[in-house]
């Protein structure tokens, strides 16, 4: 992702989700809106908007072909929460199914729950983003919750899911755009160990520079660009907004 980024020299990662409408009139839609936004991302996010409709193993290899000729590394943002040996055979699909990372939930804990998760990746050399704090507007009824944590004081979940984060080696950490304040405390625990990708920006009110200054590594981003006119120019935008903060 690191290399992508540099290369592509940008930090948004394309929330490829575009509205309900027929199979044929999806998959058009989308694969224009990744030609027109290739060179302004940094790779391209899945979630059940295209699975659901297309098949994984039919219309959206189609897009993760188009996204690998475009040199964009695709996630499947699956939010994987079941027990072991059914998060094992969801992370066995997706990456025989061509994505380089998936999302998982880790309220599920380690042994029996991702544990599974993270060894099959480590296998077939992918990641493992994992949900800290989301970004919708009951977030804190769960990822801000106190939690009891094994030396019998109160933490927040969110503040025990980032050492866990740290702990179990995962390749990023999901904070919504629209708790910058969130993006702070995580991102001071997490260091330049694990970077933090944000949702939430634009249509979930996020904004792009309190993102960046308290800690966002990549931006995650879908109708705003997805749902606008020309989506290129868009995503160019919200590029060039989010390097300038970074620099
Ligand atoms: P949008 O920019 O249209 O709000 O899309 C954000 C994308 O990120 C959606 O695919 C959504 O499911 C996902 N997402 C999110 O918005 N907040 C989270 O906390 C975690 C997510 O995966």
């Amino acid at each position: 992702m690191e290399k992508s980024s540099e290369e592509k020299g940008s930090n948004i990662v394309l929330a490829l989700d575009p509205p309900l409408d027929d199979r044929m009139q999806m998959i058009k839609k989308a694969k224009k809106i990744l030609e027109s936004t290739r060179d302004h991302i940094c790779a391209v996010k899945f979630n059940r908007h295209l699975i659901l409709p297309l098949g994984l193993f039919s219309g959206v290899q189609e897009l993760i072909r188009q996204a690998e000729e475009y040199q964009l590394p695709t996630i499947m943002d699956c939010k994987i929460n079941d027990i072991g040996n059914t998060n094992r055979i969801i992370a066995e699909h997706y990456f025989k199914g061509g994505f380089e990372a998936l999302t998982a939930n880790p309220f599920v804990g380690w042994e029996d729950g991702l544990q599974p998760v993270f060894e099959t990746a480590r296998r077939m050399s992918r990641g493992v983003i994992l949900l800290v704090y989301m970004s919708h507007r009951s977030a804190g009824e769960g990822y801000g919750r106190a939690f009891v944590t094994a030396d019998n004081e109160r933490a927040p979940a969110y503040s025990i899911f980032a050492r866990k984060a740290l702990e179990w080696k995962a390749d990023g950490a999901v904070v919504g755009a629209t708790y910058p304040e969130r993006i702070g405390e995580i991102s001071s625990i997490l260091g330049r160990n694990v970077p933090i990708y944000s949702p939430g920006v634009g249509a979930q009110g996020g904004k792009i520079s309190l993102c960046m200054k308290n800690g966002a590594r990549y931006l995650i981003v879908g109708r705003t660009i997805t749902l606008a006119q020309r989506p290129g120019r868009v995503a160019e935008k919200i590029k060039t907004q989010a390097r300038v903060r970074v620099a």
